[in-house]
């Protein structure tokens, strides 16, 4: 919050002062010619909350501070702290200090939130309505992918809008990198790739990849293509979550993405590979 790296877009409040919108509430933030140097609420009541989304699967909360207006005499005394999970939109949970029942309202909160495959979604200071976050599905008929011979699926988009990150869910089939291992939903069981298992690609129209996951270039006879993990991930995953974009794509009716097996994509060790898989796909919408 305090380094920017956190932008804008990502903070959220019930209320905003003129000049002291959800974006002022950083630490350390002072006033800067007409913009306060705090986030102000537009009303004084016990229903004003800020929320920052913090759109990773891999976000650790280990801690919550907060501070008074650096321009004047103006601070919370206290609040209560709720998160929600990336894939329970709405469902915030108030937390509480670990071994205790009472919901903690205090001033500053330290604590760790971290998690498998739940993955945390965003975290506000104040009970209130979360803004609806929305999976679609885009296909009509299962995309299926090959695992070579360039044996891509195809979807288009029927609903137009910005997309935060895409999912995959099982329907049938598998695929193998290698006839000495085992087949898998996404990946390859192969041991040179360690724990970079992942081998499922999502790409535009003209097959470059959505950075939907931190990539390895994975070597093979004199060429390269990607691979990766995401945590709490496993190659047979009824569902596999991607990443969220570095920065969310508009997206239109009708435009394609192709989905790979990433050996195929790039022709790269595909003679010995074999199999489909079969998916339906989400996109979360904002
Ligand atoms: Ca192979
Ligand atoms: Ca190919």
């Amino acid at each position: 919050m305090e380094n920017g790296n956190i932008t804008d877009t990502q903070i959220t409040a019930s209320s905003e002062w003129w000049r002291a919108g959800a974006y002022r509430g950083r630490l350390h933030l002072k006033a800067a010619g007409d913009m306060k140097g705090a986030w102000s609420t537009r009303g004084l009541d016990n229903y004003q909350w800020l929320q920052v989304d913090l759109r990773s699967y891999n976000a650790r909360v280990t801690g919550v501070a907060t501070q008074g207006r650096q321009d004047a005499r103006e601070w919370v005394k206290k609040y209560k702290l709720q998160f929600s999970f990336f894939n329970e939109p709405g469902s915030f949970q108030t937390y509480k200090e670990k071994g205790q029942n009472k919901e903690k309202a205090t001033k500053t909160f330290f604590a760790t939130i971290g998690f498998g495959k739940r993955q945390l979604k965003s975290i506000k200071g104040a009970p209130s309505i979360m803004r609806s976050f929305n999976w679609k599905k885009i296909n009509i008929e299962p995309v299926c992918f090959g695992a070579k011979d360039d044996s891509h699926g195809t979807f288009n988009i029927t609903e137009s809008g910005v997309i935060y990150t895409f999912k995959l869910v099982h329907l049938r089939g598998s695929v193998s990198c290698n006839p000495n291992y085992p087949s898998s939903f996404w990946g390859c069981g192969h041991p040179h790739y360690n724990e970079e298992k992942l081998l499922t690609i999502i790409t535009f129209q003209n097959k470059s990849a959505l950075l939907l996951a931190n990539y390895k270039k994975t070597q093979g006879y004199g060429c390269r293509y990607y691979s990766y993990k995401i945590e709490g991930v496993g190659v047979n995953e009824p569902e596999l979550w991607f990443n969220t974009l570095p920065s969310p794509i508009s997206v239109s009716v009708g435009q394609e993405f192709q989905l790979w097996y990433g050996p195929d994509l790039k022709n790269c060790s595909e003679d010995d590979n074999s199999g489909h898989t079969c998916a339906d796909v989400y996109a979360w919408y904002e």
